[in-house]
């Protein structure tokens, strides 16, 4: 452990931990040996989905499928060697009674509303994929979730320890559609006090590096639904518990309770794992999956990481890892434990090589982060064979304009919570192009004016030439704000004549005056410039919309970022990567991926790929409207067909392909 810990003057009778420790528990504190997180993960989520939806016995094997892949199988299915690898017919050699249900989608001509269809296979070239069922059975889970949580909060029963825990909850981090950190600290920190009243700091006390009491108990009852990890040569399992290994007792009590308030409520079944962080929580989840809870104790993490490659554990699947196992010639935790600080200095950047040092002896101190708002959506398709005409293109945007406006719908747009101010349409050829446009703040946002929106943008990628053939189309909106007050509504009303203007005439973003005169990430670099630590040091989490879910749907976008649809699907890729249009939950890769621009050639993570879009577009619009007020003072009438939008041509942009590396894809510790 890297906490350091008091010596204690009376080891047998006092506990390891200090009121401070209990303190900082109670404020969801980082920094406190006490902490405990859970990861929870819904089993073959997508194939559950369907399970419930169609009510099938949870013995009757199961796959989802896209086309001809499998992207979901239920553990019914798996001992008949069934895995996403399969192809659909290769799964009905394999079980012939295996039901394979098609996800929902959208199709040509058919409005905008997505459906369950029974010929959605074979019609790749009609059909769109819709990840709508899947998201809303994922905010069900997650309410109940929190409902749950909820539940364990403080009680008013008591007056004294209602006002010591008055106001404490757990947080939640929706990590993709199918997973959740919760930082059960401040709960367990109100269970210790109701269970425990010895805990309850008293009005006296000075020194809160005194040493807590020691737990009353000797041996801890743990439940059948909780796999303990094993200590290892070097752990005691006969040491008495301290209260550490009590803070996980009741954090699997609650875990417990949550998977089973999801189980009661909406019969899905989910896998957790509970520790002092979201790594070692993480790779606990995967470990006894189905419908398993596994802890590991402060006492069993050595051990328990000893058994990992370094480069299953999360960032190290890719190029770092690689790096890594080259340098010290392992890919074995237990043998880079051996390297001091100063031999990962030697060959890595200090803070790399300290975070290095720290993650494989189970230090981890990012938070868990309750972010909830989506910061974009992207609705996408490839064509195979391509698409040749505007017309065949604007059936599509019609789909793509339903698709985002019922994810609006979902977000709030009609109570007027957000809105999102940008539009962009991606656009591919030999070369892709992406094209972008303000959305008028003086309209409501629907269906049809989105499909406006993209058409004008569509109209002027053919402007350009070479639109055709078009072998990847894609529409998103960016750039949220926050619902708008009624005074601007108002004022929004009054400046409705000038909407037909700002159709042609590109308009300024609201915030025009606040256009940034420094590059987003150079702002960043100036603080630190290693790439790992603006991944570690900054968590990612903090501005990582990816990790989010509901959110999550950029952490899609992220994927769909780099293809979409027009990935290959799992089986004709031969390494089980994943299908992103219909895959939410790779935050570790996401993370981790590099667009170049291509209008600046920086290399930019993936996540703030839309952030940077935005700061080009709003830097284009600075530049225009400077040259305008030049032209005009020259006496030279401005263009006002002069597109405004961005403009990106070559690799990158959007469309393009940055495949994440090969390891970079999941943690490969199922
Ligand atoms: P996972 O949580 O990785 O897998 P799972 O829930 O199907 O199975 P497990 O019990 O092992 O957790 O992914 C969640 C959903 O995301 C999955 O049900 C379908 C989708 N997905 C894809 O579409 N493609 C992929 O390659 C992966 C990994 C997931
Ligand atoms: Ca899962
Ligand atoms: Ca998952």
């Amino acid at each position: 452990m890297s906490f350091d810990l008091p010596a204690s003057p009376d080891a047998v009778r006092r506990s390891h931990y200090t009121h401070r420790h209990l303190q900082l528990l109670r404020h969801g504190s980082t920094a406190t040996p006490l902490r405990a997180i859970a990861h929870v993960d819904l089993d073959a989520f997508y194939a559950q989905c369907e399970m419930v939806r169609l009510g099938t016995p949870r013995d009757t094997p199961l796959a989802v499928r896209q086309w001809d892949s499998l992207i979901a199988v239920n553990y019914a299915a798996r001992p008949f060697g069934i895995t996403r690898m399969l192809s659909a017919t290769e799964a009905r050699e394999k079980c012939p009674d295996i039901v394979l249900q098609h996800v929902a989608t959208f199709r040509e001509g058919e409005g905008g509303k997505w459906a369950y269809r029974d010929d959605s296979f074979r019609n790749i070239k009609t059909d769109k994929v819709s990840l709508d069922p899947y998201r809303a059975e994922s905010r069900k889970i997650l309410k109940t979730m929190k409902d749950e949580l909820e539940r364990w909060c403080t009680d008013d029963s008591e007056p004294e320890l209602y006002a010591l825990t008055q106001g404490l909850t757990a947080s939640l981090e929706k990590a993709s559609i199918d997973e959740v950190f919760i930082d059960l600290s401040p709960l367990i920190y109100c269970v210790l006090l109701r269970r425990y009243p010895e805990l309850r700091p008293s009005p006296q006390e000075e020194n809160k590096d005194a040493a807590l009491p020691f737990p009353p108990t000797t041996a801890l009852m743990w439940g059948p639904e909780s796999c303990l990890i094993e200590l290892g040569e070097h752990g005691n399992e006969e040491d008495d518990p301290d209260w550490d290994d009590v803070v996980m007792l009741v954090g699997a009590e609650i875990v417990h309770a949550v998977r089973n308030a999801v189980w009661e409520k909406l019969h899905y079944t989910c896998s957790a794992g509970l520790s002092r962080n979201k790594m070692l929580a993480k790779l606990g989840s995967a470990c006894n999956k189905p419908n398993l809870q596994t802890v590991v104790r402060n006492r069993a993490v050595q051990h328990f990481l000893g058994g990992y490659k370094f480069t299953q554990i999360r960032m190290l699947g890719g190029k770092l890892g690689d790096q890594v196992t080259a340098f010290f010639g392992t890919e074995k935790v237990s043998d880079l434990l051996n390297v001091s600080l100063e031999q990962l200095r030697a060959k890595l950047d200090d803070s790399t090589a300290s975070w290095l040092y720290g993650i494989i002896r189970g230090d981890d101190r990012t938070e868990v982060n309750p972010r909830t708002q989506i910061k974009s959506m992207l609705s996408a398709k490839s064509f195979r064979p391509s698409i040749n005409s505007m017309e065949q293109a604007e059936k599509w945007l019609h789909i793509f304009a339903a698709d985002i406006y019922g994810r609006l719908v979902e977000d709030g747009i009609l109570e007027n919570r957000r809105r999102p101010r940008v539009i962009t349409l991606h656009h591919r050829t030999v070369q892709s192009r992406s094209r972008q446009f303000p959305i008028p703040a003086a309209n409501a946002i629907d269906e049809s004016l989105l499909f406006d929106l993209a058409k004008n943008l569509l109209r002027q990628v053919v402007g350009d030439g070479q639109a055709w053939p078009c072998s990847n189309l894609s529409l998103s909106v960016s750039s949220f704000e926050d619902g708008v007050a009624k005074n601007k509504a108002i004022e929004g009303f009054l400046l409705r004549g000038e909407q037909a203007k700002s159709l042609s005439h590109s308009i300024r973003p609201r915030d025009a005056e606040s256009i940034p005169s420094e590059h987003p990430s150079d702002k960043r670099r100036k603080v630190d410039d290693s790439g790992i630590k603006r991944f570690f040091f900054q968590p990612p989490n903090a501005i990582d919309p990816a990790s989010n879910v509901e959110d999550s749907d950029l952490t899609s976008e992220n994927f769909a970022a780099s293809d979409n649809e027009g990935l290959q699907p799992p089986s004709e890729q031969g390494s089980g990567l994943v299908t992103p249009e219909i895959f939410e939950g790779q935050i570790d890769s996401a993370e981790l991926m590099q667009f170049i621009c291509p209008r600046c050639s920086k290399s930019i993570p993936e996540y703030e790929r839309e952030e940077h879009n935005d700061w080009h577009f709003a830097k284009d619009l600075d530049i225009q409207d400077r040259q305008e007020a030049v032209t005009t003072q020259q006496s030279r009438p401005a263009n006002p067909t002069t597109p405004r939008g961005s403009n990106t041509r070559g690799r990158g942009g959007r469309g393009g392909k940055s495949k994440p590396e090969k390891g970079q894809m999941r943690l490969a510790f199922q």
